[in-house]
């Protein structure tokens, strides 16, 4: 009998011991721990007024770039402890220097923590509606702004829903109506892990519109990023820890056909679009455990990816830009311009760089 004890602690013991080594090398394996990429610098500058990260940046075609600042985010670092808040900055201006939007309206200002944003521009009047993911005391929801005169934000209507529990970014494709992303299933910290650990793509993309709210499209791992094609055929999104970018088809009534998943070998985080050519950039984080343990002595690098030709059999995929994290930490977006890059970051600085 004490034998076959013996033999089954020893049997238990020794599971454990292989499932703690199986999440240490899973996790090594996701998180890219010992990935260190050379640097590859553009020609950049800081953008003004822009000191505690842009986490998202998105430009229209008029050249109109919106920025979401101050980002407070569980196990990330944050430099403030003042409110997030918008900026919006004009690059066709000689010099662009991002100018900080005044809201108008009902929203609690003192817990505005903008994360992933959206523009959606109404052809019929040429209504500017931006749709921002807002984290008040943690909680997850959608503020819809109509962007009026030069720099001020009315504020429309806040939006939640149980689908909506875990925000990440957003893309609108109506004035009323959207999608967001869902970077994790449990709000529970072990069980996020575990579900991390045993490569469990539980996460989701939602559907919103005031008639409807669904589960648009899931076998996600984590959705961070998510956006849309020129043509608006498309809807890509971004499985951070997979290292990958699913494409989607948007079908009629708004159903998502899953395409393929294109391999950037990075955790990609926000998505934008060239307006002309179609490809996808991508900021990325090339090695996030140095981004879950912040050291200032060696501190998280960036790197920025573009996706030329998604559609095609054989999509290039080309790093643009990286960076040791001495000149900017955490990139999560990158945004283009005719010739122009923008590069934002969850926590630090923000460049405007020279293409070409
Ligand atoms: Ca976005
Ligand atoms: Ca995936
Ligand atoms: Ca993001």
């Amino acid at each position: 009998m004490a034998v076959s004890k013996k033999v089954v602690l020893t049997a238990v013991v020794a599971a454990f011991a292989a499932f703690v080594g199986h999440s240490y090398l899973s996790l090594q394996r996701l998180m890219l721990t010992n990935r260190e990429v050379p640097v590859k610098h553009l020609n950049c500058h800081y953008l003004q007024n822009i000191e505690y990260g842009a986490e998202d940046i998105t430009i229209l075609k008029d050249g109109l770039a919106f920025l979401s600042t101050g980002l407070k985010f569980p196990a990330l670092p944050c430099f403030s402890d003042d409110p997030g808040k918008m900026f919006v900055m004009d690059l066709l201006h000689p010099k662009p220097i991002p100018v900080e939007l005044q809201i108008k309206g009902e929203l609690d200002l003192s817990s505005f923590n903008p994360h992933g944003i959206s523009v959606y521009v109404d052809e019929a009047d040429d209504s500017i509606y931006l749709f921002v993911v807002n984290h008040p005391q943690h909680k997850s929801q959608v503020e819809v702004f109509r962007f009026v005169e030069e720099d001020t934000l009315i504020h429309l209507k806040t939006i939640s829903h149980p689908f909506l529990h875990s925000l990440n970014d957003v893309v609108a494709v109506g004035a009323e109506s959207f999608y967001a992303t869902n970077h994790r299933f449990f709000q529970n910290d072990a069980l996020h892990m575990l579900m991390v650990i045993l490569g469990m793509p539980w996460c989701d993309v939602v559907y919103y519109s005031p008639e409807e709210v669904r589960v648009a499209a899931s076998g996600i791992m984590a959705s961070n990023g998510i956006n849309i094609s020129p043509d608006k055929r498309y809807i890509y999104v971004s499985d951070i820890i997979d290292h990958e970018i699913d494409v989607f088809e948007r079908k009629d009534g708004e159903q998502l056909v899953y395409i393929k998943s294109v391999d950037v070998g990075s955790l990609c985080d926000n998505i934008e679009l060239d307006h002309k050519t179609g490809d996808l950039w991508l900021g990325c984080h090339p090695n996030i455990n140095k981004l879950a343990n912040y050291n200032p002595k060696d501190p998280p690098g960036s790197e920025i990816i573009k996706i030329k030709n998604i559609h095609s059999e054989q999509p290039v995929v080309s790093q643009e830009y990286t960076d040791d994290g001495r000149v900017i930490m955490a990139s999560t977006v990158a945004a283009p311009y005719e010739g122009k890059l923008l590069i934002g970051s969850a926590f630090h600085k923000a460049l405007m760089c020279t293409l070409r």
